[in-house]
């Protein structure tokens, strides 16, 4: 037995024990283990029945994806070596019962379907996300989960890739029972009871396999809007469509040859280069391992409008008890407004119940004093964006907070040393830069000062992955790494403006690239007057969009910007905008999409190396993860220094 797959016999039933931590990947020696033990255990009398569980945290996690570079590189060969394991599993003459907790995902659902029945903890997730990674189910899972659960709900968890609760997969037919108690214990006692049954094989299963033509064409559609350029999801249709066309051999074919050609693309090498980045740019490696990291039990924050709000709901979201501090009741009551607002289409999303609202919403508690600041271990800034006000502020909350209290920024721009020179506390001061939505974007730009101390970043960092955001440090210059970049890019956009191509080509070239939206439509967006504002504070040279906002066009808001917006969202290029475009552009030439594509986001990656050269940015992964989660740069091309580096290559 392989020191990854231990096994053990209670009340006559074998237990196969994967205990390969941290999250019990079907790392090399593992796949082996679980098939010498089912193997073995056909000819052991002491056992009648199998169970399969994780040792750890969770049941397991898939496929080791580290092991996917030495497939594609050719250091090892394609075969993952679970097609047999599975088998092996399914023809065990003797039933094998899986039994779940923490997560069965990818691989690990696989080879829990190749069990003759699963049994699961409620808190048991399943699913099979590998098209978060750029890939397919490659181990029969495109073609044993409909034969379990169904087309639509395979085609759901395929394509899509999130997991779904252990209730709805026993609704589904995924898992046959919900164990309380001990998840062991409960196993071993359903498989007593199933001893006498015929084990029957998920494979032979057909019944729930029908016509579903109009299943598939809905989902195609589906993908193509909310997986936009993404290739993995369309093939894990395919796949899925072939088990409802084909025998199952034949369908098991069809996907590893979809499998293969996803895992050799390099949209999954990018992806898997995201998948590692969100976890490596956690790790800070100059931060001593033993930096104390204080626990945030009470938060405080100034400023209840979009972002203030935004991070208020991220700390209740998170359990931690929060004041809302505003100047007036009325702007006090606008932004409780749009939080009740917010909590309320989640509940009617089916996102969580009403408890759940109305628990998060009793841990927030809406002021107009700083009563209660005293108490708080953090508290977060999120006022108008002008260095006056935040050093005004954070004079105020020098005064009132406790002497170990965190004071963090939410400004995207201003000088993080000039703002906390206005303290008695420098070393407390920290950049907190959320994304709009606070409450729903992942990217939490940390921003460390000169000054500010290791147990302050320490304590970020942890407390971005409490609230499940991502956080990335970065250092203290003009618009930090993100910012910083998008003006050279903005500014490179306005360039091919003036020389001949109109905002709407540029914004659909490189929306064509993935990009979430174009740089003049995100503009409109983000409110033209921001940067205006910035630009003549720093006196720089005046620009098309400053002539739009001497106008009063700032955008979406005013209704008009680079577009006009008939209905408040959609925009509609605007001829007074190319009449003021005419007379201020300096020349006129055809520009194709492969120019505006290569000199944007080429402008993106030089700034980016800058950022790197200068120690802004610690590492290129974590400015990709930086663009790939605040900036809306697709996942599939990496990151802008990712693509950089494949483009070259290339
Ligand atoms: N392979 C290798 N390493 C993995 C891994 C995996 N599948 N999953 C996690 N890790 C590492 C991770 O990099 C981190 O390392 C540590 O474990 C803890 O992870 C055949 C082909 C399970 C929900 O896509 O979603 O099966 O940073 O920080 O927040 O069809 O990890 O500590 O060095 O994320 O508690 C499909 C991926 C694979 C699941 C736990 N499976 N993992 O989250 O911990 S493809 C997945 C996750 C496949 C088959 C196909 C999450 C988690 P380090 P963590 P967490």
């Amino acid at each position: 037995m392989s020191e990854l797959v231990k096994f053990s016999r209670q009340d006559g039933v074998g237990v196969i024990t994967v205990d390969n931590p941290p999250v019990n990947a079907l790392s090399p020696g593992v796949p082996e283990g679980i098939l010498a033990a089912v193997q073995n255990a056909q000819s052991d009398g002491a056992v009648d029945a199998l169970v399969l569980i994780g040792a750890g945290r969770t049941f397991i996690a898939g496929a080791d994806i580290k092991e996917f570079g030495k497939i594609t590189s050719g250091e090892r060969s394609a075969a993952l070596g679970l097609a047999e394991v599975i088998l092996a599993i399914e023809d065990s003459a003797k039933p094998v019962v899986c039994a779940i907790h923490g997560t069965a995902l990818g691989g690990g659902l696989e080879v829990a379907m190749g069990a003759h029945y699963r049994v699961a903890v409620a808190s048991a997730q399943v699913g099979q996300p590998e098209v978060k990674l750029g890939i397919i189910p490659g181990a029969g899972g495109t073609q044993r989960l409909p034969r379990l659960a169904g087309v639509a709900r395979a085609v759901e968890m395929c394509a899509f890739g999130e997991p779904i609760k252990a209730s709805a997969a026993l609704e589904s037919g995924i898992v046959d029972r919900i164990v309380e108690g001990d998840l062991l214990t409960g196993a071993i006692a359903f498989a007593r009871e199933v001893i006498q049954r015929k084990p029957h094989k998920p494979r032979d299963r057909n019944e729930k396999l029908g016509d579903a033509a109009n299943i598939f064409a809905a989902a195609r559609e589906q993908a193509r809007k909310t997986k936009r350029g993404m290739m993995a999801p369309q093939a894990a249709i395919d796949a899925v469509e072939a088990a409802t066309t084909l025998p199952f051999e034949a369908g098991i074919k069809r996907e590893a040859e979809l499998f293969r050609e996803c895992l050799f693309s390099d949209q999954s090498k990018a992806m898997i280069h995201a998948f590692f980045g969100e976890r490596e740019v956690a790790k800070i490696p100059w931060l001593p391992k033993d930096t104390p990291v204080k626990e945030i039990r009470k938060a405080a924050v100034i400023g209840a409008g979009t972002m203030g709000g935004g991070i208020a709901m991220n700390y209740a979201n998170a359990g931690i008890p929060v004041i809302l501090k505003e100047t007036t009741q009325e702007a006090l009551d606008r932004g409780i407004a749009t939080i009740t607002k917010n909590y309320a289409n989640s509940v009617k999303k089916g996102r969580f119940t009403q408890s759940v609202m109305d628990q998060r919403m009793g841990l927030l508690r809406p002021q107009l004093t700083y009563d209660g600041f005293e108490e708080a271990d953090i508290i977060a800034e999120a006022v108008f964006e002008g260095m006056a006000l935040k050093k005004e502020v954070f004079g105020e909350i020098d005064r009132v907070a406790k002497p170990d209290a965190i004071l963090a920024t939410n400004t995207s721009t201003l000088n993080i040393d000039e703002i906390a020179s206005t303290t008695s506390r420098p070393q407390m001061v920290i950049g907190h830069h959320y994304f709009s939505p606070a409450n729903v974007m992942r990217l939490i730009e940390i921003v460390r000062g000169k000054e500010t101390s290791a147990e302050v970043i320490a304590t970020s960092m942890a407390l971005a992955k409490k609230l499940n955001k991502i956080g990335v440090l970065v250092g203290n210059c003009r618009g930090f790494v993100g910012n910083r970049m998008l003006h050279v890019y903005l500014r490179e956009s306005e360039s091919l403006v003036e020389e001949g191509a109109s905002p709407a080509a540029v914004d659909r070239a490189l929306y064509d690239f993935g990009m979430a939206m174009g740089p003049f439509a995100m503009s409109d967006l983000a409110g033209l007057d921001v940067g205006w504002r910035i630009r003549k504070e720093h006196k720089y040279p005046p620009t098309i969009a400053d002539a739009l906002c001497e106008m009063g066009r700032y955008g979406q808001k005013t209704g008009a910007g680079w577009y006009r917006y008939q209905d408040g969202r959609t925009p509609t290029p605007d001829p007074e905008v190319d009449a003021l475009i005419e007379k201020l552009r300096k020349q006129r030439r055809i520009i194709t999409d492969e120019e505006i594509v290569e000199r944007t986001i080429g402008a993106l990656i030089q700034e980016g190396a800058k950022t790197l050269d200068e120690g802004i940015a610690m590492r290129a992964v974590d400015i990709d993860i930086i663009y790939i989660h605040g900036y809306g740069f697709p996942v599939y091309r990496g990151g802008p220094m990712w693509y950089g580096k494949a483009t070259i290559q290339s």
